[in-house]
């Protein structure tokens, strides 16, 4: 908790009425969508530039009290979880959009920009900013770039770091940096841009953001295709990359749909159930594409890989069809499922899901798991249902019991232990699995120099 004295210095610092103290301010904003940490903050800031943000540093590092930077909150490892006492920086009331560039293809967006402002900001535009995912329409840039957002797309478009030209951020010293200048070319030295993008807030707050645009997609279809074994979905994947110009792939299972099902009271997209489904998106600019696509299809089935499927035949079933398994994280909230967000390379993907599944129908016997996930990427997210009759800390410890086994296993394929959500609190425990000692060693020592008095996010990644 802090002082009053701060508390006074901080209500000077910003204006009174952007200092909140209020139980229910408290709640809303010092946690993220996980469930797993009690949120416990001093006081919510909303700051409206950088020079507000560069003074609430300079107050933290003053007053010795830490801050927890505030996006969108829809985050899944607790990287915006304060529980400590810390004082909340949320980014929610600076969310201008301005310097649109139309011959760059660049636009400048404050931290606090929604995604899918900017998503429609430059659709009227004629352009596009291909980084999307179910939560867009809440989470924010500044938290996209703190987390290195993915999403449906990154098979087509990459991940968030593919789109920042250039960063403004304030640093544990209350130093403001402008990193990269919004340029496309700039072999100048080491590029610090990066090393914020995937941070966490850890070595200092993005407060603006120079991000890339690009000319829209051409139409496209999707389809839904049912299959039998898990380990027939990347076969499916290596055809299709091979003949059509893929916009994703993802795959879910049948207890994954149920869950859809049930919460949205959406129906099954065939006319059978099978035990898993692949959803993808291909570029169909005319017949051609779609002639090639259909005689992939139709290709799988004969090989025995896939059994059935849909393909859309308007937005609104394309729409439709990906609520199924965009869906599935909302749906499954209620159950405070335990996750996990593992990747391995693409090639490695029918090997690495034979031996998980081995592991998780042994050891979760009891417990209902779900599989689904952006597999075209190599990433799957694995989430476990908490049972009703179980309290969450027994849940959470049979769970990390698992997770020893499966993280193994992560390690033996040198894959990574959180692909897209971050490491947070949540899996702090685990970096090693995916960082040498010496890598671990060297990311302390990077945040000791951003961050000499450690008030930025501590106790998030590291
Ligand atoms: C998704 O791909 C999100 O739907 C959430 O990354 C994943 O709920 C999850 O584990
Ligand atoms: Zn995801």
């Amino acid at each position: 908790m802090i002082s009053s004295q701060a508390l006074a210095a901080l209500r000077r610092t910003l204006a009174e009425e952007r200092v909140l103290t209020d139980a229910a301010s408290l709640l809303h904003y010092g946690r993220d969508w996980t469930r797993y940490i009690e949120p416990s903050p001093a006081a919510i800031v909303f700051p409206l530039d950088v020079d507000e943000v560069r003074a609430l540093v300079q107050w933290a590092r003053a007053c010795g009290v830490a801050l927890v930077p505030s996006g969108g909150r829809t985050g899944l490892s607790a990287g915006a979880v304060a529980s400590r006492g810390e004082v909340v920086v949320s980014f929610e009331r600076m969310n201008a959009i301005r310097d649109f560039d139309p011959l760059s293809r660049t636009v400048r967006c404050q931290a606090g920009v929604v995604t899918g402002a900017l998503q429609t900001f430059a659709e009227e535009r004629g352009l596009y900013y291909p980084v999307d995912f179910a939560s867009s329409g809440a989470s924010q840039i500044g938290g996209n770039i703190a987390t290195n957002a993915g999403g449906i797309r990154v098979v087509r478009y990459g991940m968030t770091r593919d789109w920042v030209a250039g960063l403004t951020v304030v640093t544990g010293t209350g130093e403001v940096l402008e990193l990269n200048l919004g340029l496309n070319k700039n072999n100048s030295g080491y590029d610090l841009r990066h090393l914020f993008i995937g941070s966490e807030g850890t070595l200092g707050f993005v407060v603006e953001a120079v991000m890339k645009l690009t000319s829209p997609p051409p139409p496209t279809r999707v389809m839904v295709l049912g299959v039998r074994q898990l380990g027939d979905i990347m076969a499916v994947f290596g055809h299709f990359a091979g003949e059509a110009r893929l916009q994703a792939f993802e795959f879910f299972s049948d207890q994954a749909l149920a869950q859809v099902m049930a919460a949205q009271g959406v129906g099954a997209p065939l006319d059978e159930r099978w035990p898993y489904y692949v959803l993808l998106e291909f570029e169909a600019a005319g017949d051609a594409e779609e002639a090639r696509a259909l005689a992939a299809f139709a290709h799988c089935v004969e090989q025995g890989w896939a059994s059935d499927g849909v393909m859309s035949q308007s937005l609104a079933q394309a729409r439709a069809l990906w609520r199924l398994r965009e869906g599935i994280s909302e749906a499954i909230t209620p159950r405070t499922p335990y996750k996990n967000d593992i990747a391995v390379m693409i090639s490695q993907v029918p090997d690495f899901v034979v031996r998980l599944d081995a592991i998780l129908s042994r050891d979760y016997p009891d417990f209902e798991v779900l599989w689904y996930g952006h597999i075209g990427d190599g990433n799957l997210h694995i989430n476990v249902l908490k049972p009703q009759d179980w309290a969450l800390p027994a849940f959470k410890s049979a769970c990390e019991q698992v997770n020893r086994q499966v993280f193994e296993l992560v390690r033996a394929f040198r894959g990574s232990m959180s692909a897209e959500h971050g490491v947070g609190m949540l899996k702090r425990d685990y970096l090693n699995v995916t960082r040498s000692e010496a890598e671990i060693a060297l990311m302390r020592g990077v945040k000791s120099v951003f961050d000499p008095d450690g008030v930025m996010n501590p106790g998030k990644l590291l």
